[in-house]
């Protein structure tokens, strides 16, 4: 028999991910501020303009979907249910590239950019 207080902690941890995590990425200096993040199935990217003047966009190219063109200080989330690797890059600038790692962690961990 589990004492209350044990019980009470093992349904804390095993709650943990069921809140879905929202991760942001920074957009300046023409490059994404996390370049890689690993986040879990159900969470959230929310991708942030912090450029003074330039618009970006985020371009999944092997799904061809792409967000509008980000002005400063406009933002687009994306919600990312199914585990996988989805690379992706601004689509007026390739050469700023960027991937989100969908995994399943353990249930202690956070959601947390790589880098
Ligand atoms: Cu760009």
């Amino acid at each position: 028999m589990l004492k209350p207080f044990y019980l009470a902690l093992a349904l804390a941890t095993a709650s943990l991910r069921v809140l879905a995590a929202e991760v942001e990425i920074g957009i300046a200096d023409y490059r994404f501020d996390h370049p890689i993040v690993k986040i879990a199935p159900g969470d959230t990217v929310r991708w942030v303009n912090k450029e003074k003047r330039t618009s970006h966009s985020v371009f999944f190219f092997a799904e061809s979907l792409e967000s509008e063109r980000l002005f400063p200080g406009e933002t687009w989330s994306r919600r990312f249910d199914v585990p996988g690797i989805y690379p992706y890059r601004c689509g007026p600038h390739p050469e700023m590239q960027g991937e989100v790692m969908v995994a399943p962690v353990e249930s202690s961990e956070q959601a947390q950019p790589a880098q």
